[in-house]
């Protein structure tokens, strides 16, 4: 069978962790039956047409904040540094992406980018913004779990796993403030926040604010989410 082939959104490479963070993206796509096309900020839009129209798929990945202007938000004092370049780059793809009808994953800033092109907005900083006892900027290595998610019953992530509960790590300050319209939430924190999202109809946008692609190897619920994903683009 003709293998999907992803289209990954990441950051500019500019140190060996970002290099690595690549890898491990790459990895989880490739392990999973899909094969990655790397698309870092710096590609440019010469061809972008060509390439939305070559891929079966897209992944957008982590990195630093969106800068708060793209959700018509004034900038807090506790908002990370934004990349615009890479912001520019995404928000360009992704609503040339949305037009058609290819499935879409998106992990941590993925989800945020994912859901404020759809016309969502974000709280720029969780510890100053929200009240909670749930620690969502993990201090246990990337590859180990640190918090919960609550499954909501009748999504598809619980179709997919089956349980009410599954593990995830932690790496963010931001979260979804208001959802966008067409989105549906499909897992929480226990403190309320969203952890996992997905598109209303038949359209396959799913999205996680944790990071499946460090857990998939050790755990089997984390695995089914790339599976899930990489069979959505084979079978399109
Ligand atoms: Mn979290």
């Amino acid at each position: 069978m003709k293998k999907a082939v992803i289209g990954l959104f990441v950051k500019k490479r500019r140190n060996e962790a970002d290099k690595e963070d690549e890898r491990v993206y790459c990895g989880a796509i490739e392990e999973n039956g899909g094969v990655a096309l790397v698309l870092p900020p710096d590609l440019g839009n010469e061809n972008i047409e060509h390439i939305v129209d070559e891929c079966d798929g897209f992944f957008f990945s982590g990195g630093v904040d969106i800068e708060p202007s793209r959700y018509g938000a004034q900038r807090r004092a506790e908002c990370g540094a934004a990349d615009l370049e890479r912001d520019k780059f995404e928000f360009t793809w992704i609503e040339k992406i949305l037009k058609t009808d290819k499935p879409i994953l998106g992990v941590c800033r993925g989800m945020q980018l994912i859901n404020v092109a759809l016309g969502g907005t974000l709280y720029q900083d969780i510890p100053s913004e929200l009240e909670t006892s749930v620690l969502h900027r993990q201090t246990e290595p990337k590859f180990s779990t640190s918090h919960e998610v609550k499954i909501a019953i009748g999504t598809p992530l619980h179709s997919l796993v089956s349980e009410d509960r599954m593990s995830a790590n932690s790496f963010h300050h931001q979260c979804v403030k208001e959802l966008a319209k067409d989105l549906q939430p499909m897992a929480f924190a226990d403190d309320g926040i969203i952890e996992a999202v997905y598109f209303k109809g038949e359209r396959y946008i799913r999205a996680y604010q944790w990071h499946p692609e460090r857990l998939y190897d050790k755990d089997p619920q984390n695995r089914k989410i790339f599976e899930d994903f990489i069979e959505a683009c084979t079978l399109k």
